[in-house]
């Protein structure tokens, strides 16, 4: 056990002594102003510090504490969720089967959580004006038994639930499709697609995936092969159409799958629920089309067929350290710690969270994981929601797999893969932690502290000025609330960070495995990264909802945009060519799908023309592209049709709406051409003139993976954010009120004061083995991942 310890008087005798030893800065002598002289000689020092008094550093989670008011966007209780399950069992018209016994040709349930209750209701509530919302439970089906299998939203409440007045219904009010909530299933022969169709075709060709690869995909045990291909199937022509691939497996336990791609392709028709009826369609190798199985097979053992290389696990592809030690990385690198424990609070039923005079509630769901609510700071509302709506990875690629593939991860879920954090790696030892439930096959998962929290300082400071007789710094802490996805071959870290000075920061980072390509013949579509492996280009675009309620709903979004003049003035005897600032608002729906200008030029700012501030400028908040933010690269997506109208600009402003919710459906790649929702047909023209606004943002990247993406992408380049900073919304900076900064006066190298403002210096030992968590006791968990289908 290593014990550090803190101790207040040497950092006390340095300041005390600093006249001996201590070195001023010295910024140039051009910069003295009188203003030095008045606050070297000003009274009011506080040079007392006060000391927490104790041996051990506190190490307890936040207090207990209770949010103002119920959440009422936290999930189903247990206990609704098992009611509401056993209620829908009860209903003899939905005939559903159990999920254990259920087959390809069965009902079952797939999803009962929270309705998020419509913003209408909840604001009386808030202003305690109404009680709470009635409580539903959306629940999806999946609807099996027909030719025609179809997924369903339904509507079941309200709860608790109770004979007779329990009801369910087609849930179709938050979609822009009306269709009673149905959309069809392109996934309900999952398993037969496996077993009855794509290993049948591994068997046929398994004398070929001997020769070249030594291994076969045939349903064996002893298979070394898988197959899969495009995600969503093509929908066109009115037939369903796939292309698959073959796959190396890894050969131990590191999932590299996606690094291993074989190169060869086959295209099938799947139209229909019979795979009997179902038709191979050809063989693409070495860019080379073959029709049939025949002709294939026929070309591959002639004399002269061009047999390619294998992609196939080592070193290359695993995580592990590898290599000689760095010099000194054997040694413990620095660790933070929070000797006064936590500086927020926590109510870890209602899920409701204060840091610093800033406060939000949290909600987790299926589709898109973790989200803010409420989120207010000096207790006014600045955002009434934020939240991730989708992730969109959109490739593209000589081969038709690569071309053919473009997720839309909340099918997935980001929610179901919400692992339990790594602490001391994905959030700070000390940080506090929450736990996630979900539902799955008639039971609730739950992810033992897959939400963190903690408090940070950054490697910079909030803010600093120096001059010859002073220097004055800030310290900046900010606060993060985090969870980590793992959709199948990649890792999303989702950040939201709040900052004294009144800003939140949107951050998203990715790290995990890339889908690769093979090489051969994707030279425009990647870099050819290891033997026989294309780093296969994609864009990642990750749509947001930001829910804006500046000073209350009625806002506006206003443009400042720098522009290039020429320009008269009174005193100028020539035109001057120069800069000025032209504002304008984005007056309608009409006009309200952005692109970002080139060279950063124009502010977004959402304001509340309602409320000027004293000089009679609007306050709002500015949405700060920070972070490298995108739109999508491919325009009218093949794959996507209208599935994610959202990815074609940066910015997108709504007039909020109970029936607009959301920007997609998680079921929208089921039918591309008619989604359950289309948001482009969110615009309709509507006036956004002090309206209650949303704001739909998109952070992502364009990833054209290279050498450093092996074994794994890496968080340090792979991200995108954004910052929402209050513009002209507070009278000055409101970081200053921080006791944490200082002010050292000095003249000539001798300092004669430091002011602490009362900063409290820990004066406490801070055991060190219990910084260092038991990593023994991690959970983690494990679902069926992304890939392979079906396995
Ligand atoms: C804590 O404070 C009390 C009085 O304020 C003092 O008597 C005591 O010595 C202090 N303990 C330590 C460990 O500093
Ligand atoms: C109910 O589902 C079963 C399969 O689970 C199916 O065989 C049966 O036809 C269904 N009944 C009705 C009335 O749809
Ligand atoms: C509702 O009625 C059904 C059938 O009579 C019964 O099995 C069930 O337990 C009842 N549920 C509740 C919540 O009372
Ligand atoms: C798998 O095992 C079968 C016998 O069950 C054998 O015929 C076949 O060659 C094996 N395949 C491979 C790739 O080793
Ligand atoms: C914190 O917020 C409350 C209102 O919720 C306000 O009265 C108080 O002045 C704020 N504190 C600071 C230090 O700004
Ligand atoms: C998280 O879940 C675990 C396991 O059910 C439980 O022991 C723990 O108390 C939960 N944590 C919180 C903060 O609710
Ligand atoms: C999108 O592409 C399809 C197929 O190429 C074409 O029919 C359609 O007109 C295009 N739509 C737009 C808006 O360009
Ligand atoms: C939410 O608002 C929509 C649109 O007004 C309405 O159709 C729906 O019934 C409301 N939902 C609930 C649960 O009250
Ligand atoms: C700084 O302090 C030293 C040591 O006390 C003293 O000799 C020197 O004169 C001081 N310099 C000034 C500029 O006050
Ligand atoms: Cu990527």
């Amino acid at each position: 056990m290593s014990i550090i310890s803190i101790l207040s008087f040497v950092l006390c005798s340095l300041l005390l002594f600093a006249a001996d030893g201590l070195a001023a800065p010295q910024p140039k002598a051009a910069w003295v102003r009188g203003a030095r002289q008045r606050l070297s000689k000003s009274a009011k020092w506080n040079s007392k510090r006060q000391y927490a008094n104790g041996s051990a550093c506190i190490e307890t989670s936040p207090k207990d504490f209770k949010a103002p008011r119920e959440n009422v966007w936290s999930g189903l209780t247990d206990g609704e969720a098992a009611s509401v399950t056993k209620w829908l069992f009860h209903q003899k018209e939905l005939n559903l089967t159990r999920s254990e016994d259920a087959g390809d040709w069965d009902n079952s349930v797939l999803v009962v959580e929270l309705m998020v209750p419509n913003k209408t209701d909840v604001l009386p509530f808030m202003e305690g004006k109404a009680s709470a919302p009635a409580r539903y439970a959306h629940v999806v089906l999946d609807l099996r038994t027909t030719e025609e299998p179809t997924y369903n939203d339904i509507l079941v409440g309200p709860l608790p639930v109770a004979n007779g007045t329990t009801t369910w219904q087609p849930l179709e009010y938050p979609y822009t499709r009306k269709t009673g909530g149905s959309i069809r299933n392109l996934d309900a022969d999952s398993s037969a697609t496996e077993t009855d169709w794509l290993l049948k075709i591994g068997a046929s060709v398994a004398d070929i995936t001997l020769d070249l690869w030594g291994g076969t995909a045939m349903g064996k045990d002893n298979d070394t092969l898988d197959i899969w291909g495009i995600d969503p199937i093509w929908q066109y022509d009115n037939k369903l159409t796939r292309w698959d691939t073959f796959w190396n497996y890894p050969t131990d336990e590191f999932d590299a799958e996606t690094l291993l791609p074989l190169g060869l392709f086959f295209k099938s028709d799947v139209t229909g629920r019979d795979p009997s009826k179902w038709k191979l369609e050809g063989w693409l190798y070495n860019d080379i089309f073959y029709p049939t199985t025949k002709a294939f097979r026929a070309a591959y053992w002639s004399p002269g067929f061009v047999k390619l290389g294998a992609n196939v696990e080592g070193d290359w592809a695993r995580t592990d350290k590898m290599g000689p030690v760095l010099p000194m990385d054997e040694a413990s690198p620095p660790i933070a710690i929070a000797p006064a424990g936590a500086r927020y609070s926590v109510d870890q039923e209602a899920k409701y969270v204060e840091w610093m005079n800033f406060s939000f509630y949290i909600s987790f769901s299926r589709d898109t994981g973790l989200r803010l609510f409420d989120i207010r700071h000096n207790g006014q509302r600045i955002l009434y929601e934020l939240g991730l709506e989708e992730a969109l990875a959109h490739y593209a690629g000589n081969d038709p797999v690569q071309s053919g593939t473009a997720y839309l991860d909340s099918y997935y879920g980001f929610g179901p893969y919400a692992f339990e954090l790594v602490p001391g790696y994905d959030c700070p030892a000390y940080a506090t932690y929450m736990n996630t439930s979900f539902y799955v096959s008639e039971t609730t998962h739950t992810h033992i502290n897959s939400v963190c929290f903690f408090e940070f300082d950054a490697d910079y400071p909030m803010q600093r000025h120096s001059q010859t007789s002073y220097v004055a710094v800030t310290k900046n802490v900010y606060f993060t609330v985090r969870s980590v996805s793992t959709v199948g071959n990649y890792d999303y870290m989702f950040s939201y960070e709040f900052y004294l000075d009144g800003s939140i920061r949107v951050e998203v980072r990715a790290s995990g495995y890339i889908q690769s390509a093979y090489y051969k013949h994707n030279e425009d579509y990647g870099y050819q990264i290891h033997d026989h492996v294309s780093g296969s280009m994609h864009d990642h675009v990750l749509n947001y909802k930001a829910d804006f309620d500046i000073l209350g709903c009625d806002n506006t979004m206003e443009m400042t945009t720098n522009i290039p003049v020429t320009e008269n003035y009174v005193w100028s005897d020539h035109p001057r060519n120069t800069m000025k600032l032209q504002r304008s608002f984005v007056e309608s729906e009409d006009d309200s799908k952005i692109l970002y200008t080139d060279n950063g030029r124009t502010q977004y700012r959402v304001i509340n023309t309602d409320s000027p501030n004293k000089y009679g400028e609007y306050r709002g908040y500015r949405i700060l592209p920070a972070d490298g933010t995108i739109h999508l690269t491919v325009e009218n997506s093949s794959n996507l049709v209208d599935a994610a109208n959202w990815a074609k600009y940066d910015l997108m402003v709504t007039k909020q709406k109970d029936t607009e919710p959301r920007s997609a459906h998680p079921y929208n790649g089921q039918d591309v051409y008619n989604p359950v929702i289309n948001f482009d047909k969110f615009f309709d023209g509507e006036s956004l003139m002090q309206e209650d606004l949303v704001v739909w943002f998109n952070l992502g990247m364009h990833h054209v993976p290279h050498t450093g993406d092996l074994p794994n992408t890496v968080f340090t380049t792979a991200h995108s954010g954004v910052q929402f900073m209050p513009l002209n919304y507070f009278d000055t900076d409101i970081s200053h009120k921080t006791v944490n900064m200082v002010r050292i006066n000095y003249d000539a190298g001798n300092v004669s004061q430091v002011k602490t403002f009362g900063q409290q210096q820990p004066v406490c030992s801070v055991d060190l083995s219990k910084q260092e968590p038991d990593l023994f006791s991690y959970t983690g968990d494990v679902v069926i991942r992304k890939f392979p289908y079906g396995e």
